[in-house]
């Protein structure tokens, strides 16, 4: 009798879902150009997704600044490229870039910045990535965002 009660209490927990989808991500840019993650999975199950940037270094943002954008894979590069001229205080993004998802500003060493957006912006099977589009660091500092279950 304790057997099956234990038993049922056991198959009743497994029924559950034990956690709600993590609709926030944590990610860490360091002085050493680099974030600590490559890959973002967003899960449908979210309204919206927020991103916590910490840049975990101690140089100044107009030297080693750091930012998380959002965009389709294909558009990533096109995105950075014209984003150059924009300067440190428009993120180094191009105003009302229509291919910007979604983006944080800028941050220097020991800043923290987050970013909140609707995950509806994102459609399954597309290809999306995250960068910075400080010049010259989306080579090195980039990753994989996509739409999951
Ligand atoms: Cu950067």
């Amino acid at each position: 009798m304790l057997r099956n009660i234990a038993l049922m209490t056991l198959l009743g927990l497994a029924s559950t879902p034990l956690f709600a989808a993590d609709c926030s991500v944590d990610v860490e840019a360091t002085d050493q150009m680099t974030f600590n993650t490559q890959a973002i999975n967003v899960s449908k199950s979210c309204k919206t997704f927020t991103v916590n940037l910490k840049h975990t270094g101690a140089l100044p943002k107009t030297a080693m600044g750091h930012n998380w954008v959002l965009s389709k894979t294909a558009d990533m590069q096109a995105v950075a490229t014209d984003g150059i001229g924009a300067g440190p205080d428009a993120s180094y993004l191009k105003a009302d870039d229509s291919r910007v998802l979604a983006h944080t500003s800028l941050i220097g060493g020991g800043e923290s910045t987050s970013v909140t957006f609707d995950v509806s912006k994102l459609a399954a099977g597309e290809d999306y990535s995250f960068f910075c589009s400080f010049p010259g660091h989306y080579a090195m500092m980039k990753g994989s965002v996509k739409l999951v279950d």
